[in-house]
């Protein structure tokens, strides 16, 4: 009889070697991060609604916060040597609004940029990553339609400091997730469970959008673009109750975010809940156009019809829903994992970016990848090189079927703060020793730094 195998006996499949597909000329590679989750330097700027989330007890998995993070606004020094050493064309980091809030704020990313420039590095700024300041979150935050404006007299403040050397912005990241996670389950600051009725908190945000847009325009940026997440969601069968909640999730994860800034409308059904005295006026601003449209995407999402209230919250990704939702996110089977629990389908990035295409079709701006990484435990991270690997040739898989994509960043430079879970997640290229901010860079840095060396060779 033959021993079945241990789990360690099965062999991995061999590494890729270190190389990236051709992309059309002009194409922009980068790594990502955002301040909330590197900065560290508390005291130098004002409260954020993340300080004062990951101050209640239970908020944080390892009960941590990000007072100290990768001590980034000390280090920058090194952590752009660490991007220039790579061999990427830029860096996209996130300005701190609570920061330039703080007396002398905005000196910290004078900083950044001129060393990002002086290393032969384009700085690509997102204006807000998720860090509202707990002053504009206590005056109503994304719930009330003030903030939208408070956010373009932010962006103007940013754009006159920093336009002369910056000409790439990203106004938002992930207004889905300040939206859902945020404002609906409440697992993410500020906390709230207002289910449907954080609505709003999408229409001001997006309304934020295309008014940082419009400041930024009126300083003369000619290259803006948004950073939403999106993935594929697949019916977990053909019954008409699992389609039809699969669908529905596809409005809220997908549409709800794209086609207002795309096609200037919200998808059916949505426009008539969101609060505005002029809702024609208000997604002319929200689709001022964009020069290229940012996609952050980590995985595809199989929904079905809830199963029966139990009343106690459902554990997923992370995460715990709600039992009330009017979908149910299964497991995807057959699929490497992440640590984050997140299925590895590098195909659903092809599907996801052509379906993109087919739906939009010519409405549809350049794509640039603003997001995509995994989290592996390590220095040695053979599964990040994978996922890498798998990625990047399902991305150009995408652009052969005639999809627009003009850049590429890796999530994250260095591993960080990872919101609700604390420091259990490890996104980055870069490992960091949290207890004396020692930087090392893992073996997938080493394999894309030589896989971009490789290039042309
Ligand atoms: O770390 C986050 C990032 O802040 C936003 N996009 C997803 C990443 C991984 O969860």
């Amino acid at each position: 009889m033959i021993a079945p195998m241990a789990a360690s006996d099965i062999p991995s499949p061999p590494l890729p070697s270190p190389s990236v597909p051709v992309f059309p000329p002009g194409f922009l590679w980068g790594v990502a991060t955002s301040a909330h989750q590197i900065e560290g330097a508390v005291a130098a700027r004002e409260p954020s609604v993340w300080d004062a989330f990951t101050a209640e007890p239970g908020r944080v998995k390892d009960g941590s916060t990000a007072e100290v993070a990768c001590d980034h606004v000390a280090r920058y020094r090194e952590d752009v040597a660490l991007v220039r050493d790579l061999g990427v064309d830029a860096y996209r980091f996130s300005v701190s609004w609570p920061r330039v809030l703080a007396p002398g704020g905005l000196d910290f990313y004078d900083r950044l940029v001129d060393e990002l420039c002086a290393q032969g590095v384009r700085p690509v700024p997102t204006l807000f990553h998720w860090d509202t300041p707990l002053a504009v979150e206590e005056a109503g935050g994304w719930q009330s339609r003030d903030t939208a404006f408070r956010f373009a007299e932010y962006a103007a403040t940013v754009v006159a400091r920093l336009g002369d050397r910056v000409t790439r912005w990203i106004t938002l990241n992930e207004p889905a997730e300040v939206t859902l996670l945020g404002h609906a389950i409440g697992e993410h600051a500020p906390g709230r469970k207002l289910l449907f009725d954080a609505l709003p908190v999408a229409h001001h945000q997006l309304l934020g959008h295309g008014l940082a847009v419009r400041a930024l325009r009126a300083a003369g940026v000619r290259d803006i673009g948004i950073a939403n997440s999106h993935g594929p969601t697949w019916a977990a069968s053909e019954e008409p109750a699992d389609a039809e909640a699969a669908d529905f999730y596809d409005v809220l994860l997908n549409r709800l975010f794209c086609d207002p800034v795309v096609l200037g409308r919200y998808p059916e059904g949505i426009g008539e809940l969101m609060p505005s005295a002029d809702p024609v006026e208000d997604l002319r601003i929200i689709s001022s156009p964009v020069d290229w449209y940012g996609v952050n995407y980590y995985q595809p999402t199989l929904v079905g019809a809830p199963g029966g209230d139990s009343g106690a919250g459902t554990e997923f990704g992370g995460l715990t829903l709600p039992s009330e939702l009017p979908f149910a996110p299964r497991e995807i089977t057959g699929y490497p994992v992440t640590d984050h629990g997140w299925p590895v389908v590098p195909e659903a990035f092809t599907e996801l970016l052509v379906g993109m295409r087919e739906r939009y079709g010519d409405r549809l701006p350049p794509i640039v990848v603003t997001e995509n990484g995994c989290s592996h435990d390590g220095v040695s991270d053979p599964e990040r090189i994978r996922f890498l690997d798998g990625h990047l040739r399902a991305l150009h898989r995408a652009v052969e079927q005639g999809v627009d994509v003009r850049g590429y960043f890796v999530w994250s430079l260095m591993d960080n703060f990872e919101w609700a879970e604390g420091y259990r997640q490890h996104y980055g290229l870069v490992h960091i020793d949290y207890a004396t901010q020692r930087r090392t860079p893992k073996a997938s840095y080493h394999w894309l730094r030589d896989a971009l060396a490789a290039r042309g060779a």
